[in-house]
């Protein structure tokens, strides 16, 4: 048989300071109510849940002008998600991160890169998240997690209280965006990928429920194509699952977006379209 059994890592990140609404904090609450651990079970899957991390809700009074919101909390559930991640990916666990907006990705990319320096970061959204607290226009911090983590941008990072534990780890050409097409066969690598995954990138229609929805997204073919093919790699080291805000719409938009984000993630790890035996699976015969 070629089913293939992950050992996943769940870590819940109920945060929501990296953007002004109430709700992404319970993005983790809302996947395991649509039942993301029972279906993944199902298909055989060994899922430790590592629970919710204790995350710092408070506002800063610092730092609020300008530059970048919320700083030293944002900084803070970063280093405790870094902890966390490192801890899960050593264990030689896939970490599946449960989000949280995607100032979450700071913590997870960093704490990745201390087990697996080699990784890759696959970066599925509708916004590029590489603003410097410089550049941005909002000062929400989950426009920004990349410009903390990629050498390039390190002279044009200012400092920032909560970071001084961050040192840069990736260089640009580490990071794909999405849509490569033509690659030669000595130009692929077997490094292990870091997938960060914000609902925002699907249609509206998808994921209705959350923050900062743009018209015109990947539809769920796209988006499962996507998840189908990482799985296929075998690579996958890290997902990030960022935006899931359940206070967002209505009850069957929350329940649009849970159900479209299982999805996604259950073909992350190997869900396919003609079924799953989990392992040690018999056609039961007659008696
Ligand atoms: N680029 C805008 C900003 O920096 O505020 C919008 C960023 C939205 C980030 C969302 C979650 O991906
Ligand atoms: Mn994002
Ligand atoms: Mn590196
Ligand atoms: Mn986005």
């Amino acid at each position: 048989t070629d089913e293939k059994v992950a050992k996943i890592g769940l870590v819940g990140v109920p945060f929501s300071k990296g953007q002004q609404r109430d709700g992404t904090e319970k993005g983790p609450g809302a996947l395991r109510n649509g039942g993301l651990l029972e279906t993944l079970t199902s298909i055989g899957h060994d899922v430790h849940d590592y629970g919710d991390l204790p995350l710092d809700f408070s506002d800063d009074k610092e730092g609020q002008i300008g530059v970048a919101k919320n700083p030293k909390t944002v900084g803070h559930a970063s280093k405790m998600i870094a902890d966390k991640v490192s801890e899960v990916v050593k264990s030689g666990r896939t970490c599946l991160a449960l989000g949280g907006d995607h100032s979450m990705a700071i913590g997870t990319i960093y704490g990745q890169h201390q087990v697996q320096p080699d990784q890759v970061v696959l970066w599925i959204d509708a916004h590029a998240d590489i603003n410097t607290p410089l550049t941005s226009g909002s000062g929400n911090m989950h426009g920004m997690p990349l410009s903390f983590l990629v050498k390039e941008l390190d002279p044009y990072l200012p400092k920032i209280p909560g970071f001084e534990f961050v040192k840069p780890c990736l260089t640009a050409k580490d990071i794909a965006y999405i849509g490569l097409r033509d690659v030669d066969p000595g130009e692929r690598g077997k490094r292990p990928i870091h997938l960060s995954f914000d609902v925002d990138s699907l249609d509206p229609s998808l994921a209705p429920s959350t923050g900062t929805p743009v018209l015109g997204g990947l539809s769920l073919r796209e988006g499962l194509y996507i998840a189908e093919e990482v799985a296929n790699t075998g690579r996958l080291s890290v997902i990030d699952v960022a935006e899931v805000n359940p206070s967002l719409g209505s009850e069957q938009d929350v329940e649009t977006t849970v159900k479209n984000t299982i999805e996604f993630i259950t073909k992350c790890f190997g869900k396919r379209r003609q079924g799953v035996y989990p392992p040690g699976y018999h056609i039961p015969l007659p008696t």
